[in-house]
């Protein structure tokens, strides 16, 4: 699926001639490269009205995918943030001993690999980090050309990640009780008073200076919502009064699914309003999906702002917008909350592009996972491709969107590999001698809420021996 060199000769012509504003004349020799704007939101599933969700308001995300292209298959390869982002960052596949969960540090499991940002940087890049990108902030620092920031740096004291506002909700964070707070707040405060408001501000801030300067830049924005603690200001929340919240569509968990597959969202229960053993309740989940949803509309309105700067400084016609959730969620489909499992849900993920000159409002069908992202920047970007990536560029589907693609993709979670062809998700557990010790297998064509696990099924051993074996395959490619 590459690119070839005359249509990359091309983009880099056409981004010299659409970047007027942003420097002065090129000498002839030299090639301007587009800006890149890199956004992450922190636990975003596909819960958006332009993924044909209809119970959320979206409209900044929904804009931006009208004016560019939305994937409408695209997953994580590793269902939890510190690996995920580990993934997507290095451009490498996570493996059964690499990039395995939220504490993931690139600079132990992939030290020497030249990051995503780094390799922009080497090519004459400006690189900026703001908000949660690694997730641990000093995590290959030197991929940026200045100190990753994080609001929580000029929060006095340090404050909590978690950010409450409500006096009484940071008090019950800070006491003796092994909980967190609450699962979530409204306050009626300013957009800016929680963290995401203040990222969209010091990005505005550096987008303003970036227009005065000559380098072209890649900037990072981790946005921290959706992620719990639910905590948005007050107006978002008002969006959603309790009596208008479905529950999800299928709260069972599938029928002879394994055991393996099963997980007790223990992120959920750090939290102090809620139950510490057993199912939620209806009512808690109400309004749990409320805050989500509240969140994702806080957090679409501050990339909004970050987009109308992005334009307002005249810079839109020549910067690249990418923006990812690093996994997918599940708010109580199949009975679950938070990531960590191979659920559709756990691993499916928002991925929207627009690219100048390209033409908007396209969704792209083809299955496409995280590590195809870094190829498929640094290709729209005229940029060397690094010799160590495991993805491929998807850049051959802008111009025909409803190309095949992948065959399959590949995820994993702790001890399980999963598969995901056009029509069917497999995955396979392991035990330390890599035994297979269980598996599922969801037919998304029939079964798109994964109700029933027909892998023991005797009509389907044929497909199950198969997905099996490209599964292993897979596995020992990746050992
Ligand atoms: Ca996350």
């Amino acid at each position: 699926m590459k690119t070839n060199l005359l249509q990359s000769t091309l983009l880099v012509t056409i981004f010299s001639l659409i970047a007027c504003h942003h420097q002065p004349a090129p000498e002839s020799t030299s090639i301007q490269r587009p800006n890149i704007l890199f956004i992450a939101v922190d636990d975003l599933r596909p819960e958006l009205n332009c993924y044909g969700k209809t119970q959320i308001q979206s409209p900044n995300l929904d804009r931006l995918a009208s004016e560019g292209f939305l994937f409408e298959r695209a997953y994580c390869n590793v269902p939890v943030c510190g690996a995920s982002r580990a993934s997507i960052l290095t451009g490498l596949r996570p493996t059964p001993d690499r990039f395995l969960d939220y504490k993931t540090r690139v600079a132990d499991e992939a030290p020497d690999v030249i990051t995503l940002p780094q390799h922009f940087k080497q090519n004459g890049y400006e690189t900026f980090s703001y908000g949660k990108i690694f997730h641990h902030r000093n995590d290959r620092s030197e991929s940026w050309t200045d100190t990753p920031w994080h609001p929580q740096m000029d929060t006095p004291g340090g404050g909590s990640w978690r950010d409450y506002q409500v006096p009484a909700h940071i008090e019950m964070d800070n006491d003796d009780s092994p909980l967190r707070g609450p699962a979530y707040e409204y306050a009626s405060v300013t957009d800016t008073t929680y963290f995401d408001g203040k990222i969209a501000e010091r990005a505005l801030r550096k987008l303003g200076q970036l227009s005065q300067d000559t380098s072209p830049f890649f900037m990072a924005l981790g946005f921290l919502k959706p992620h719990l603690p639910f905590n948005a200001p007050q107006k978002y929340w008002d969006l959603y009064p309790t009596d208008s919240i479905s529950l999800a569509g299928f709260r069972d968990y599938p029928a002879e699914a394994p055991v393996q597959s099963h997980h007790s969202f223990g992120e959920l229960r750090h939290y102090n309003n809620m139950p510490q053993a057993g199912a939620v309740p209806d009512s808690t989940a109400k309004q749990l999906i409320r805050g989500y949803y509240a969140c994702v509309t806080y957090v679409d309105a501050m990339i909004g702002r970050v987009l109308e700067g992005l334009k307002a400084n005249g810079m839109d016609q020549n910067t690249i917008v990418i923006l990812w959730g690093d996994h997918g969620w599940s708010l109580g489909d199949h009975g679950l909350w938070c990531k960590h499992s191979t659920f559709n849900v756990a691993m499916q993920t928002p991925l929207l592009l627009r690219v100048p000159g390209k033409k908007g409002g396209q969704r792209i069908k083809a299955l496409t996972e995280f590590i195809d992202v870094y190829p498929s920047l640094v290709e729209l970007s005229g940029l060397p491709l690094p010799g160590h990536l495991q993805g491929n560029s998807f850049v051959g589907l802008l111009d025909d969107p409803a190309g095949k693609g992948k065959d399959a993709l590949f995820c994993r979670w702790k001890k399980s590999d999963a598969i995901k062809t056009d029509r069917y998700l497999y995955t396979e557990w392991f035990d330390a001698e890599e035994k297979s010790v269980a598996r599922m297998l969801y037919d998304h064509q029939n079964d798109p809420d994964e109700t029933i696990n027909i892998a023991e099924k005797e009509e389907n051993k044929a497909l199950v021996a198969s997905l099996s074996q490209r599964l292993r395959q897979q596995r020992q490619l990746d050992r």
